[in-house]
Order: structure tokens, then sequence, then C-alpha cells
């Protein structure tokens, strides 16, 4: 595990964007398709796919918000250009699941799926790093169901679609996929640092074939 991702090159603290992003004030909602009803009792968050046991993970909404939780400070960039500054997250960091349910060995990538088969995907080491988080909460509030109650993906060092709101699980994968916008024109990784934007900028060995 754990060479470090790429891109975080802001420190903390430091109001810096990444090229091409302007700052938004307030929190606007963006998103495909409509907002899911929360219904606790079908909810599950599940861990799939290549797991090291081959078994698969389930939470219930109860056994999920009795995990470890904790915070981290992160900005959202929307690849449409604007940008939010300085949220705290509240929630389960994505390496408390990881270890709790770990992937076999062979594992390179993983589709974070949520509600209508929204879906995402990553490299495992962006899903380890330290800061990537499932937040329930922001700012010490728990998440309006247009921000994406009762769970959402916060990635901070990749561009905010690869965040999923209203996440359901996580599938380990063995080679690389295209999640929903990955096969829709956006850049396979999504690093804003290097304003990986677009599918046509990729470079060899960036993603699979389109
Ligand atoms: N399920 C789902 N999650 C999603 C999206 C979506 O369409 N569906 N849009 C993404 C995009 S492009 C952005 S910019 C952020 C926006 O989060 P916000 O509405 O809380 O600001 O959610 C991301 N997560
Ligand atoms: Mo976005």
């Amino acid at each position: 595990m754990g060479h470090p991702a790429q891109g975080e090159s802001r420190q903390a603290g430091q109001p810096e964007l990444p090229p091409g992003q302007r700052l938004q004030r307030g929190w606007p909602v963006t998103h495909y398709g409509p907002v899911p009803k929360f219904r606790p009792e079908r909810w599950e968050f599940g861990v799939f796919g290549a797991t090291e046991s081959g078994e698969k993970y389930r939470w219930t909404h109860e056994e999920f918000t009795a995990l470890p939780y904790a915070t981290v400070e992160a900005d959202l960039h929307c690849v449409t250009k604007f940008s939010m500054l300085g949220a705290e997250w509240g929630g389960v960091l994505a390496r408390t699941l990881y270890d709790l349910a770990p992937p076999a060995p062979e594992v390179s990538h993983v589709m974070v799926w949520a509600e209508y088969g929204y879906s995402a995907n990553l490299r495992l080491a962006d899903l380890a790093s330290a800061r990537t988080v499932f937040a329930t909460h922001k700012d010490g509030e728990l998440l309006t169901a247009e921000h994406g109650f009762p769970l959402r993906l916060i990635v901070p060092h990749r561009y905010a679609w690869k965040g999923p709101k209203w996440v359901r699980g996580i599938e380990y994968m063995t080679a690389d996929r295209r999640g929903f916008w990955e096969e829709r024109g956006y850049h396979n990784l999504g690093d804003p640092w290097r304003e990986q934007r677009y599918s046509y900028q990729e470079e060899p060995g960036d993603g699979p074939e389109l």
C-alpha cells in the first residue's frame, strides 16, 4: 500500500486554486439526475469484488454510522470550473473501510458505486489516501439530501465528479474500468492540479481505451 497520491500540492490553510478554477461563494448543487429518497431499512454499504477474503462486506445504516468518525479539511473542485475551499468533511475515512474490508493483493483500482448506477473509478492508492473520506457531515452538520445524504465520497486530490453523492459501495477491481463520467468525455484520472479535465487530454497509460 501507499505511495502518496498525486497532486496534493496545496498546503492546508493556503487558499490556492488549481489552474483554471475560480472561487465559488456558497455551495451550489451539481449532479446528474434526481435526488434519491433515503430509506434507512433498505440502505446498506457494500465492499465487494476482489476482496482479500473473497467475501462481500456489508454495513447497515446503523452499523455504518457506528464506525469511527474522523474529519478532513478539503476543497471541492468541480470540472465546470468552480471550487469551494476549506470545508471540513466528517465521516468514515476510506482507509478505515480499506482496513476492515481489505482488497486482494492484485487489486489496482476501485469503482465507487452510488444510487441509480452512478459510478466513478479511482486508483486503489487514491481510495486508500489518508484524506479520502466517506462523508456524512460538512462543517459539523449532516449533509442535506441534495449534497449526498446519507453518504458521499470526498477525494480531495481529484475533481469532484470522482466523489459520488448517495454512495453505496466500493468494488475492488484487478484492472481499470471507466466510471460514469470517465466513459462520457471526462479524464480517467481527473487530477485538478494537472488540469486533467477531458478524456482527449489523456496520455497513453492514463486509462483504458475508449
Ligand atoms: N451520485 C452522483 N454524485 C455526484 C454527481 C452526480 O451526478 N451523481 N456529480 C458530481 C459532481 S460533477 C460534482 S461537482 C459534485 C457536486 O457536489 P455538490 O452538489 O455537493 O456541490 O458531486 C459529484 N457527485
Ligand atoms: Mo462537477
